[in-house]
């Protein structure tokens, strides 16, 4: 299996967090953000990352990859077994895919815009100097498309701003007895839930973190959150279920 992926994307986290969990072995290939779309499009039909092939088919979209790899490899188990159950957790998948993930999108991006040479570092990480003076060079003339492309706009910035307590209630409200979002078992709810937060969360399992110094807009919304019952939550889901690596080098 081969990954094609952004290291610092939330959706993305959700397929490497479900190969690892399942001890899958893949290949991970990173992409270049911006460069990556003709590929994408010409593999699936749409410009997004995650793709996972498998068996020579590329798949797209976290939520169907994820729903793909639970079928070919259902042990462990990321679907609670109970139908009511398997519902309610994939209903709490879409809503943190849906509703939460483009906004705290935008709400780190919006720490990172207005500084061209940080968000070029965050964009190239892991790359080699000539991507990152690609993008050196290239994000202060393409800042006004990347805004654009994730809805950088002040109003949607205060929106999402604005909705942000109200996720974590969302996310706070249905934190069972068990520590879990449904049942009494790591499920694709707490695995979607937590790795969608990672935007703004930024927790240290995280696969790949992010360059120092964070902005200090990324500290200070994230300190605003320490406090809340849901911080806590996903740095513990982290802590406790990220695990490690199966990635593989490629053959
Ligand atoms: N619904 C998709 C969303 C994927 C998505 O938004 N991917 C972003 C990275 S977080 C992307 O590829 N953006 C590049 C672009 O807009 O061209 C999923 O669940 O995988």
């Amino acid at each position: 299996m081969r990954l094609l992926h952004f290291r610092v994307s939330h959706f993305n986290e959700k397929v490497r967090w479900t190969l690892d969990f399942k001890k899958l072995p893949h290949v991970r290939e990173a992409m270049r953000p911006g460069l990556h779309a003709r590929r994408m499009k010409k593999l699936t039909g749409q410009p997004l990352v995650p793709v996972l092939i498998i068996d020579g088919t590329p798949i797209a979209g976290s939520a169907r990859i994820i729903d793909e790899l639970e079928r070919r490899h259902p042990d462990p188990p990321l679907y609670p077994a109970d139908p009511a159950d398997r519902a309610r957790a994939l209903a709490i998948q879409q809503y943190f895919d849906d509703e939460v993930a483009p906004e705290v999108r935008r709400l780190f991006w919006s720490t990172y815009v207005p500084d061209s040479a940080a968000t070029a570092r965050v964009l190239s990480d892991g790359f080699g100097a000539g991507t990152r003076f690609l993008f050196r060079t290239a994000v202060p003339v393409l800042r006004a498309v990347f805004r654009k492309n994730i809805g950088l706009d002040p109003a949607n910035i205060a929106r999402a701003r604005e909705r942000l307590p109200a996720h974590f209630d969302h996310l706070e409200k249905q934190i069972g007895p068990s520590g879990y979002l449904v049942g009494d078992r790591f499920s694709i709810a707490d695995l979607a839930a937590a790795a969608i937060l990672t935007a703004i969360l930024r927790p240290p399992q995280f696969s790949y973190p992010i360059p120092e110094p964070w902005s200090p807009g990324l500290v200070e919304l994230r300190d605003s959150l320490a406090q809340r019952a849901g911080f806590r939550w996903v740095m513990d889901m982290y802590a406790r279920h990220r695990g490690t690596s199966s990635e593989v080098a490629p053959p």
